[in-house]
């Protein structure tokens, strides 16, 4: 038998190390791993648990806190100025757990609770305070829940076979006045835009225990998901430089037994809850990118047709310019505007009835 040199091993271990190091020479100028070095940032978003501390509670709303339209300078016309303070509930922001410091919201967001925002793959919890005196909830949209985090009553016909579903205890669908509830939603791929839509869109949040009279109260807000290619670390979409919400509805004060003018002048036309141009800062410069959230809710009256003066918006779901957009109640809808046209434009719904009922806001470009 041939014996084998005491060397051999020594030449195979440094024949490998060079043939190793060659390998990984060519692998590396060939691509396999420079594409982890190409990867932008921006898809490198690491998913996080963004924690809210949100309450319902009792307000005096001023559908109109000017005084007038502070745009033609004219008093509130009649009927509709009779009177525009009501007792109104609303989703209010704190800073931590001890619900004692508001955050502060963008004037702009009127009546609507705050922004909730998310990216692909984030965790959302609501930590609800129901500070108001009735029972309320927070049902979201667009996300991913299960039972005990819909947020919504259901009445289960005790005939029916129990589904799994059905069994569970489905809590936090009626959190009673004084209680906390914590809801657990989930941002999934489907909850994030498409590419072509953008870096991200909107959907909604609202109490779902008395559904058509919680609304109605004024318990309404908007949730913002971002894609995860385009999420800056605070949740914000990074291709637009300034984002509004606005929601279309009327709101229905009317009592049983008043006069047909009382019912109308009880009918107040609000974008986010102003009426006749109250609505303010919805302000921007020239050359701004920006994002517009547009909601609707209510019954079959809000139908709605959002309308820019001075400029066009891209519709994101069509690919195609238009200064007017539809809306029917339960739309979420997100265009995009190119700031080029400074001045003070009417922003409107163009259905004449509403219009002429004060569903009208006033938009700034500064030079
Ligand atoms: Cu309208």
């Amino acid at each position: 038998m041939k014996k084998i040199p005491k060397s051999t091993p020594a030449i195979i271990i440094a024949l490998g190390i060079v043939c190793t190091v060659l390998a990984l020479l060519v692998l590396c100028t060939s691509g396999v791993f420079s594409q982890h070095v190409t990867t932008t940032p921006q898809s490198l978003y690491v998913p996080q648990t963004r924690t809210y501390y949100i309450a319902a509670e009792n307000v005096t709303w001023d559908y109109a806190p000017a005084g007038k339209d502070p745009f033609t300078k004219q008093p509130i016309p009649s009927p509709w100025g009779e009177q525009t303070k009501y007792k109104k509930v609303r989703y209010i922001e704190y800073t931590d757990a001890t619900f004692t410091v508001k955050k502060t919201q963008p004037v702009w967001l009127g009546i609507l609770g705050p922004i909730i925002r998310g990216v692909e793959g984030d965790t959302i919890k609501v930590i609800f305070y129901n500070k108001a005196d009735k029972p309320y909830s927070m049902h979201p949209h667009g996300l991913l829940y299960d039972k005990n985090n819909e947020g919504a009553t259901m009445t289960v016909d005790p005939k029916m076979p129990m589904s799994a579903d059905n069994q569970m205890e489905n809590n936090g669908d009626e959190v009673m006045p004084g209680e906390k509830y914590t809801y657990t939603w989930h941002v999934t791929a489907e909850s994030a835009p498409q590419e072509s839509e953008g870096g991200s869109k909107v959907w909604w949040y609202h109490s779902h225990v008395d559904p058509l009279q919680d609304v109605q109260d004024g318990l309404v807000g908007p949730i913002v998901i971002t894609s995860a290619k385009h999420a800056k670390p605070d949740g914000t979409p990074d291709d637009v430089d300034k984002e509004f919400v606005t929601m279309f509805m009327i709101f229905d004060e009317s009592k049983p037994g008043m006069s047909a003018a009382q019912t109308e002048g009880s009918m107040k036309y609000t974008i986010n809850g102003y009426i006749f141009d109250n609505l303010q800062g919805l302000v921007m410069n020239k050359g701004d990118k920006i994002r517009w959230y547009l909601l609707d809710l209510g019954n079959e009256m809000d139908m709605h047709t959002p309308h820019w003066h001075g400029e066009v918006v891209l519709n994101r779901e069509t690919n195609t310019y238009t200064d007017v957009m539809e809306l029917l109640p339960g739309s979420m809808k997100t265009v995009d505007m190119l700031a080029y046209n400074p001045g003070q434009w009417m922003y409107h719904c163009h259905v004449a009835d509403h219009m002429l009922g004060g569903m009208t806001a006033m938009y700034t470009i500064n030079p």
